[in-house]
């Protein structure tokens, strides 16, 4: 059985369909499957990957496994940039302006007194005059990536479609009711995001949303060569950003950041802050109301106390599980470091480190 392994996945966010690649680079020859209720091109308040920005701009400053997650992720977005240009992965410098001091903000790894990805994206501080009245300090990342998540998503999925996964559309109330109708599966691997905390044999009561959101904005025609991002802290609620899309994404305007609130409709008073403090960080948008709205946006992060949870259990029905969610709003920049880690789980399931 370790052999050939039968791999069932649920969960088609960018965290299901990038642990499925990671499988099928690893088991060549198994059988791999994905079972969700969405898949790219849907659009749902259940479904958080549509809606997220998209940036890389590590949160983690914990010295240990989510720096390494961000970390492998940066590395694979570099490879995807390179040999991909269709997938919606485009490097990009920015500038990041905070409201506080460096100490207060949340960014430096209390261990090193560093910001861990001072060489990766090729950080500078931003000198006086370079700073917008009022802000403390700033940062130019030199490059670093942003994400058409309508194309990325769908570019995952014709990975998964051309490496002979299959895709099955169903909804399930629990994950024992989903291997009984797989009963052949060797290993489950959980990505459902925030639906762990509805799914009734998991019902992790640490998940609760995150909401954000967000206004996609027509191109302007004075073209934006960076990313702004002003903020009093690396996480906090009145976070401002300005990320242009790449290959006609247009240009996603944020933030909010509302713990616990499920609510999907669209906050208008907020949107219109949004667009306010937006235009104020990045002159090239011009006056709000020359901003052509493409879309209003709401998504819910899947956040989790204790951090992601990435974890091997024995599994309800006697069929290992390998949990993979509860990323946050780190779901893309962590993605392929968080596949990674869950395929090492898989394969100590499987009692091999060997390539089968
Ligand atoms: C406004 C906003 C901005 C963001 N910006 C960034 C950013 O700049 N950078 C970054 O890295 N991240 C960002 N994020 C975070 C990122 O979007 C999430 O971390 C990520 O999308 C989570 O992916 P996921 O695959 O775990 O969950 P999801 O995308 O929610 O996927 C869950 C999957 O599980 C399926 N599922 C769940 N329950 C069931 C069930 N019972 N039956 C069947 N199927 C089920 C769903 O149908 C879906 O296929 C942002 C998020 C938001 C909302
Ligand atoms: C949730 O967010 C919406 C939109 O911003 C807001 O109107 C509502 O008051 C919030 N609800 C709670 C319980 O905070
Ligand atoms: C069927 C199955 O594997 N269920 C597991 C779902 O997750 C919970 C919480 O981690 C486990 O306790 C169950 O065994």
């Amino acid at each position: 059985m370790t052999q050939n392994p039968n791999l069932l996945v649920f969960g088609a966010g960018v965290i299901g369909l990038t642990t499925a690649l990671v499988l099928r680079q690893t088991y060549p020859t198994s059988k791999i499957t994905i079972v969700a209720k969405h898949f790219p091109g849907d659009r749902s308040i259940q479904y958080t990957s549509p809606w997220a920005g998209a940036n890389w701009a590590s949160m983690a400053h914990d010295n240990g496994p989510l720096e390494k997650y961000d970390e492998v992720t940066f590395h694979k977005f570099s490879q995807i940039a390179e040999q991909h240009p269709e997938a919606g992965v485009g490097r990009m410098g920015m500038w990041g302006v905070f409201d506080a001091l460096i100490e207060d903000t949340g960014i430096l790894t209390p261990e090193t007194g560093k910001v861990w990805y001072e060489e990766l994206v090729g950080l500078r501080a931003l000198e006086e005059n370079e700073l917008p009245s009022g802000a403390k300090f700033g940062l130019e990342f030199a490059s670093t990536f942003r994400i058409n998540t309508q194309v990325y998503l769908g570019w995952l999925q014709d990975q998964v479609l051309v490496n002979k996964i299959t895709l099955v559309r169903r909804t399930y109330s629990s994950l024992s009711s989903l291997l009984s109708d797989f009963p052949t599966t060797t290993i489950l691997i959980n990505a459902t995001g925030l639906g762990s905390l509805a799914l009734t044999d998991v019902k992790d009561t640490n998940l609760y949303p995150t909401r954000g959101q967000t206004v996609l904005v027509a191109e302007p025609k004075t073209p934006i060569n960076r990313m702004y991002f002003r903020s009093p802290k690396r996480i906090d609620p009145l976070t401002t950003y300005v990320f242009p899309r790449p290959l006609g994404g247009g240009v996603i305007l944020g933030g909010s950041r509302q713990d616990g609130n499920w609510s999907e409709e669209v906050d208008m008073e907020l949107a219109k802050e949004i667009m306010d403090r937006c235009c104020k960080i990045c002159p090239e948008l011009g006056r709000v109301e020359d901003l052509q709205v493409i879309s209003h946006n709401v998504g819910l992060r899947p956040s989790r106390k204790g951090g992601p949870r990435i974890e091997l259990e024995k599994g309800g029905n006697g069929i290992p599980v390998v949990h993979n969610y509860g990323h946050s709003g780190a779901g893309y920049q962590s993605s392929w470091g968080t596949a990674e880690r869950a395929v090492e789980l898989v394969k100590k399931a499987l009692g091999t480190n060997a390539k089968l």
